[in-house]
């Protein structure tokens, strides 16, 4: 007997979202230009609703200096590519709320990044343990294209969701589509349920458009 011709197919790896699949290395996708780093006028804003109505910002060197935490997650692009298991450093949203907190009502944020991109998320994807402002992928500081300084990660949603070049973070108290989501791109976003264009969305998954 040889061998059969009907082999079962490897199980595919349970990390994977549906319609995904798995890419070998680390694709750098973004819309536009790479920026250029300027360390001097470089700063991340923490501004709209505040609990003291003030906006609050980190030069470089003072956000370096905040607590860092470390998350293993996956990158799942809505073109379908997914980058598994990387282990990403950084400062953890939840310590971004913590040093700077919302004022009550506050709903959702919307993280900005250099030449305007920007993405909306829930307040609770945004304090979820596993979302970081990243600057650091496998031990290696993130480079120019992947988003040096600081990107976010939002693990648990398609990865338009997180800004590379992050400048700024908006408190919110109603929830107003970013850049990919005016484009046509699900407001929520979940790989799980394959929330990838904003025509699949359910009445209340986002703003009138
Ligand atoms: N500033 C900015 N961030 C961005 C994007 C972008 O166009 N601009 N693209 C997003 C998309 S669609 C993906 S899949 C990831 C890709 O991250 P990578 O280039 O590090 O793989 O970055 C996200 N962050
Ligand atoms: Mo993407």
């Amino acid at each position: 007997m040889g061998q059969s011709k009907y082999e079962p197919l490897p199980p595919s790896d349970p990390r994977l979202p549906p319609g995904q699949r798995v890419q070998r290395g680390w694709p750098a996708l973004h819309y536009g230009p790479v920026p250029r780093f300027k360390p001097p006028s470089w700063d991340l804003q923490v501004f709209g609703a505040t609990a003291s109505a003030e906006k609050h910002s980190w030069d470089f060197a003072g956000f370096n200096a905040l607590p860092r935490t470390t998350v293993v997650a996956d990158l799942h692009c809505v073109t379908k590519f997914s980058v598994l298991g990387n282990t990403w450093t950084g400062v953890s949203a939840a310590a971004v709320l913590d040093l700077v907190p919302p004022a009550p009502g506050v709903t959702h944020v919307m993280v900005w990044a250099e030449y305007g991109y920007s993405a909306n998320l829930r307040l609770a994807d945004f304090a979820d343990p596993r979302t970081l402002l990243a600057t650091h992928r496998n031990g290696e500081a993130l480079t120019a294209e992947h988003g040096f300084p600081v990107r976010l990660v939002v693990p648990q949603l398609y990865a338009w969701k997180g800004p590379k070049w992050v400048r700024a973070v908006e408190y919110m108290r109603a929830d107003r589509r970013g850049f990919w989501e005016e484009r046509g791109y699900h407001n929520l976003a979940d790989p799980w349920s394959e929330q990838r264009y904003s025509y699949q969305e359910d009445p209340g998954d986002g703003p009138l458009r």
